[in-house]
């Protein structure tokens, strides 16, 4: 069934460089409402949870060591259409060939450390906000 919710993570190196405000600023600007928010850091098992799907790509210790690195803000948010209108948003995996004016044009330095994430179906999102957020956290 189609949602018009999607799960993102601000990621640890937009928080370090301070960033995060103008993201979820960013966010909410392009029509997105907040539905939950929550600012926690992954334990490494927890960040290899997150990114199971990954676990035989020879980049995942890399990104488990970089996604448990430092605090993220997790949220889900709202909007028709969100999975696909989120990933416009937000650009391609690859900061340089994100177009301009995305989040990770904007924001990211390189493709591991790529400022944000957005998930890539409702299947996805699904299970990625059960992963952070409980029913009672989400308004
Ligand atoms: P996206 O976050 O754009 O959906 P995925 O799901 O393919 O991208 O990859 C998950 C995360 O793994 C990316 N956000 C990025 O941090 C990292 N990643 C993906 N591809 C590479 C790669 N070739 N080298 C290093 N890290 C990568």
């Amino acid at each position: 069934m189609a949602t018009n919710r999607t799960f993102t993570m601000i990621k640890p190196d937009a928080v370090a460089n301070g960033h995060a405000g103008k993201i979820l600023d960013h966010i909410i600007q392009s029509g997105f409402k907040i539905v939950a928010l929550k600012y926690t850091q992954l334990s490494h098992e927890k960040a290899g949870d997150f990114y199971d799907i990954h676990r035989e790509r020879p980049f995942f210790n890399a990104l488990v060591d970089f996604m448990s690195s430092g605090p993220v803000y997790a949220a889900i948010v709202e909007k028709t259409n969100a999975i696909e209108d989120f990933r416009l948003l937000i650009g391609a995996t690859d900061p340089q060939k994100a177009g301009a004016g995305t989040i990770r044009n904007l924001y990211a330095k390189s493709i591991d450390a790529n400022a944000i994430h957005g998930s890539d179906s409702d299947e996805n999102a699904a299970i990625e906000g059960d992963f952070f957020f409980q029913a009672s956290e989400r308004f």
